[in-house]
C-alpha cells in the first residue's frame, strides 16, 4: 500500500540520469524524428553503446536552458549563437523486449505500453481516412506490422548543427553487419512566421506542469523555480497557474500525487530496478486541417449573432491566438497578456484568481484584467480544448483538482510541414503537430485525456467534446456556447476532424545508465 509522506521535502532528481527532454524539455527551433528497426541484436548493442554517451542528460539540458534564460532577460532577446544540439532515445514494447526479455518489457507498469499504440487505436477512435477496418493502416510510422524498436529525438538550434549530429547517431556500417534500419524520419520545425504558434496559429507550450524536486543536494535548488511566496490551501504552485506536482508523475521511481489529497506517495517497487530514472513517451503524428477549421470557424461565427470567427476560434480552444486565456480576456485578444508569463496562465475556472504574492526579487508583471471564477463556463466554455484537458480546480468526472493532477502530462510537441499560405484554402499540403509528451501512466494520463474527456461530450463536465482533438466514430462532434448570461445554449456540430493521426507509438525512455549498461549489454 502506498503511504503518504508527512514531510513534503522534495526528492533529489537524478540529473545524471534522467533524459533531458523529459523534465527539462528541448524547446528548438528544429526537432528530427527518426523510427529504427533491430535486425541484428548485437549490432544494436554496439550501436547503442557508441551513441550512449551523446544522449543528453537533464542535467546537460537543464543548464544551458537556464544560462540561455539569464542571456535572454540581460539582453531582451534570444541571445545569438548559443546553440546546443541534443539527443533523446526511447524503445517501444517489442524493441525493449529484443534487447532485455519479454518479461522485463512487461515490467513497465502500464497495459497501454505493453500493447502498443496499433493496439490501442481503435479504442482511442483513431480511424483510418481511407475506411479500413484497422485505423493504422495507412500510417506513415508506427502502425500495425510498422511499429519502430526505437525512436530517437535530435533536436538543435541550427540545421547544419541537427544535420551533423543526426549522422554522428545513425547507425552505420561500423556497428554492423546487420546495424539497426532507419524506417522513417521527420524533421518538425517551429513555423517561421510565427515562433511558438501551431498550424491553427494558436500559441502552444504555455501551460505546463511544475515538477518537483531538486536539482542539488542544497535544500533550495529546485528543478521549477519558485516565483510566489505562497499559495493559500493545499495547492502549491510554482508560479500563477502552475501547480506543483510530484515528479514519480513523469519518471519512474520517485514519490507521485495522491489522487484525494494531493500529498505525496511513495514511489512502488520497480522491477526490473532499472526502469528508475525511465519515463512513458507518447508520440502522435497529427495531421492538421488547417482550411478546414478555418472555414468552420468562420461559418459557424456567420450564424451566431455578433460573433466574430477569431472569437469563436478562440472560445474552441479557450485562448487566444496570442495564447492569452479567454477568461482574462473575453471579448477580444490582449496579445501583451499573451506573451506574459506570469500571468498567461493564471486562472481558475471556479473562483477568482487570487492576487499573486511573488517571491522578493521576482518583478510583479505589468497588470492585467483580472480572471473571475466561471464555474458554469459561461466565459470560457467547459468544451474549450484547454478546459478538457485540464480542468483545473473545476471537479471532473475522476475526482477533485488533486486528481486533475494525476492526469497532467509533459507536452514537447513541434510542427512538422511548412505554414498554409492562405488558411482558408486547402493547399493538400501534409502538415500538422509531433505531439510528444512524457508521463509514468499512459492509460492514467494521455489516454484519460483524450479518451475519456477530449472524446466525450460530457466530461470532464458536460457542455460537449473537445472539437480540437476529441475523436467520435462519425467524426462529427457537438460543442455548447452558453449565451444570454447562460439562459441559453447555442450547439455547434462540426461536420468532421480537423486533426488526424498518421503515425506514433508508445515508448519508454529509458534511464542514461540503463541504456549504456542494460540495453547496450549482453549478447
Ligand atoms: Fe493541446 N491548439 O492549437 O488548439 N493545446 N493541442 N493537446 N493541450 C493547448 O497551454 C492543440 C493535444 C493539451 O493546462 C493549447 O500550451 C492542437 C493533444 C494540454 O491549460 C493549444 C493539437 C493533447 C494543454 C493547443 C493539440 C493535448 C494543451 C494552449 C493537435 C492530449 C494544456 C496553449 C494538433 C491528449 C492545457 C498551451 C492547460 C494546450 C492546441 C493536441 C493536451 C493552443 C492544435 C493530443 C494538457
Amino acid at each position: 500500500m502506498p503511504r503518504a509522506i508527512r514531510s513534503p521535502r522534495e526528492p533529489l532528481l537524478d540529473v545524471k540520469e534522467i533524459q533531458g527532454n523529459i523534465l527539462a524539455g528541448f524547446n528548438k527551433d528544429q526537432q528530427l524524428l527518426l523510427a529504427l528497426t533491430f535486425r541484428d541484436i548485437p549490432a544494436a548493442r554496439r550501436w547503442l553503446r557508441r551513441i550512449a554517451g551523446q544522449i543528453s542528460s537533464l542535467e546537460l539540458v537543464n543548464e544551458f536552458n537556464s544560462l540561455f534564460r539569464k542571456a535572454r532577460a540581460s539582453l531582451g532577446s534570444d541571445p545569438a549563437g548559443m546553440i546546443a544540439t541534443w539527443a533523446n532515445i526511447a524503445f517501444s514494447h517489442p524493441g525493449l523486449a529484443k534487447l532485455t526479455s519479454v518479461e522485463d518489457a512487461n515490467g513497465v507498469p502500464d497495459g497501454s505500453f505493453q500493447v502498443g499504440l496499433p493496439a490501442r487505436a481503435a479504442t482511442l477512435r483513431d480511424q483510418d481516412p481511407g475506411g479500413s477496418a484497422d485505423p493504422t493502416a495507412h500510417w506513415k510510422i508506427g502502425g500495425t506490422g510498422n511499429v519502430p524498436d526505437v525512436l530517437l529525438i535530435i533536436a538543435s538550434d541550427s540545421i547544419s548543427e541537427l544535420r551533423k549530429a543526426e549522422d554522428r547517431l545513425r547507425p552505420n556500417s561500423g556497428d554492423g553487419p546487420g546495424e539497426p534500419q532507419l524506417i522513417w524520419e521527420e524533421l518538425g520545425q517551429t513555423r517561421p512566421d510565427l515562433p511558438g504558434h501551431e498550424h491553427f496559429g494558436f500559441k502552444d507550450g504555455v501551460s505546463q506542469p511544475g515538477v518537483r524536486g531538486r536539482l542539488h543536494a542544497k535544500p533550495d535548488v529546485f528543478l521549477t523555480r519558485r516565483k510566489l511566496a505562497h499559495a493559500a490551501g493545499k495547492m502549491q504552485f510554482a508560479k500563477p497557474g502552475q501547480p506543483l506536482i510530484w515528479p514519480g508523475q513523469f519518471v519512474f521511481g520517485y514519490q507521485s500525487t495522491d489522487r484525494e489529497t494531493g500529498d505525496p506517495v511513495e514511489a512502488g517497487k520497480l522491477k526490473p530496478a532499472w526502469l528508475m530514472n525511465g519515463s512513458l513517451l507518447v508520440f502522435r503524428r497529427l495531421q492538421q486541417n488547417v482550411a478546414g477549421f478555418t472555414r468552420f470557424v468562420k461559418d459557424a461565427a456567420s450564424t451566431i449573432p455578433g460573433m466574430t470567427p477569431e472569437r469563436l476560434g478562440a472560445l474552441l480552444v479557450g485562448r487566444w491566438k496570442s495564447g492569452a486565456p479567454v477568461l482574462r480576456a473575453a471579448d477580444h485578444d490582449l496579445p501583451a497578456l499573451g506573451t506574459s508569463p506570469l500571468v498567461n496562465n493564471d486562472f481558475l475556472f471556479t473562483a477568482n484568481s487570487p492576487p499573486p504574492v511573488f517571491l522578493p526579487g521576482i518583478r510583479p508583471p505589468k497588470p492585467f484584467p483580472e480572471a473571475p471564477a466561471d464555474a458554469h463556463g459561461l466565459i470560457c466554455p467547459h468544451a474549450a480544448h484547454i478546459r478538457k484537458v485540464n480542468p483545473r480546480d473545476q471537479d471532473s468526472d475522476l475526482g477533485d483538482q488533486f486528481d486533475t493532477l494525476t492526469r497532467r502530462i509533459l507536452r514537447r510537441g513541434i510542427p512538422y510541414g511548412p505554414p498554409i499560405h492562405d488558411p482558408a484554402t486547402d493547399d493538400g499540403v501534409d502538415r500538422g503537430l509531433h505531439f510528444l509528451c512524457y508521463q509514468t501512466s499512459i492509460e492514467q494520463q494521455f489516454e484519460t485525456v483524450q479518451l475519456d474527456w477530449a472524446n466525450s461530450p460530457n466530461k470532464p463536465t458536460v457542455g460537449g467534446h473537445d472539437v480540437i482533438i476529441g475523436q467520435t466514430s462519425d467524426q462529427r462532434r457537438a460543442f455548447e456556447l452558453l449565451t444570454n448570461a447562460g439562459a441559453s445554449t447555442q450547439k455547434l456540430t462540426t461536420p468532421t476532424q480537423w486533426v488526424t493521426p498518421t503515425g506514433g507509438g508508445y515508448f519508454f525512455a529509458p534511464s542514461i545508465s540503463a541504456l549504456r549498461d542494460v540495453l547496450g549489454v549482453g549478447s
